[in-house]
């Protein structure tokens, strides 16, 4: 498998964890947590810009890149009490989206089948059919449910004459059979596409989409509840994506399709905190960053905390079930947990 090495920036790791090379298992064969960039726009439809996400998720952070963040709710250290590494850029190669997504399978099943997690940054939304599948033939195929925070279903069947691109990475997962239709967990979507024919499809597929109007009517956190129910009836493990646009284009400009009216950035955080407290995570990837249209990093901050916020949930549900009180927010922080 070939690396992008320093093509979009310093080759740096995120905050800097230590690294390691996809090709040889020996350098992550202790790993519970493998970062992997996919610096690829290449299914975008509209505004490109994402190839730089990785590089700019990894960087943006006022802190010390010394490879530790202690999370202060949780009171863990993610980089610390799990074992991260950071394995680059898979060379994605924009105007060969099948090579391109292959690629990318490649190294996330490697990850899988070293027994770690791998936590992808994106990326246009493309990536999340090679991301769910690696995992999904690792863990079994049809036995990993996905959550799934967008803006958008991302379910369109053919889009400017191509199965792949950023708008369809859900109807291909299902299709394959990698991920059931009726384990697929949408939340936050809005706006004005798909059509009525797509979501024809989508009900018979018998996924449950959670749109902006149930979340605000019901409440997010009642919404999240029902939706873990699903999560893990007949799947050992859970897969979460999470494209950066689910979120109020005002707290996160950089993406490509901003669609007005979404979550706030501390709904997210919660939210994925949830997930990877309460749920048997086995993969993650973070979508959609596009530095050219961020303002003040506020998109790549905001992944940058998504990615911490998920592997520090995943450290304290690993703490917790070692033993110890489970985490409980309304608890003063200075108590010791
Ligand atoms: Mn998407």
């Amino acid at each position: 498998m070939t690396r992008y090495g320093p093509m979009y920036g310093p080759d740096v790791t995120f905050l800097g964890v230590p690294p390691c090379a996809i090709e040889e298992p020996v350098t992550y064969a202790d790993a519970d947590v493998v970062i992997v960039g996919a610096p690829f726009d290449g299914g975008t439809s509209h505004r490109p810009g994402t190839r730089f996400g990785p590089s700019a998720i990894r960087q943006a952070c006022y802190l010390p890149h010394d490879g530790s963040r202690p999370s202060l709710a949780l009171r863990v250290d993610a980089l610390r009490d799990l074992c991260v590494y950071d394995a680059g850029d898979v060379e994605m190669f924009g105007g060969d989206i099948e090579r391109s997504l292959h690629a990318l399978e490649q190294a996330v099943h490697a990850v899988a089948a070293a027994g770690a997690i791998p936590v992808v940054l994106g990326g246009d939304h493309s990536i999340a059919l090679p991301d769910a599948t690696g995992v999904a033939r690792h863990h079994g195929l049809g036995r990993v449910s996905l959550v799934h925070f967008d803006a958008h279903a991302d379910t369109g069947d053919v889009e400017f004459g191509s199965l792949h691109g950023h708008g369809q990475p859900m109807r291909r997962l299902i299709e394959s059979g990698a991920v059931r239709g009726d384990r697929f967990l949408q939340i936050g979507l809005r706006g004005y596409w798909p059509g009525p024919e797509t979501l024809t499809w989508m009900a018979e597929q018998r996924m449950r989409s959670y749109e902006m109007t149930e979340l605000v009517a019901r409440g997010l956190d009642e919404c999240l509840t029902e939706a873990f129910r699903t999560a893990t009836d007949e799947c050992e493990g859970v897969f979460l994506s999470v494209d950066v646009d689910v979120v109020d284009p005002g707290m996160a400009p950089g993406t490509g399709t901003p669609e007005p009216g979404g979550l706030t950035s501390r709904q997210l955080l919660d939210a994925v905190r949830r997930v990877c407290y309460e749920l048997p995570v086995v993969g993650v990837d973070v979508v959609e960053v596009a530095p050219p249209y961020d303002h003040a990093d506020i998109t790549a901050y905001l992944g940058n905390r998504v990615v911490l916020e998920a592997l520090s949930a995943i450290a304290r549900r690993r703490r917790d079930a070692a033993g110890g009180s489970p985490w409980d927010p309304r608890q003063p922080l200075l108590d010791d947990r």
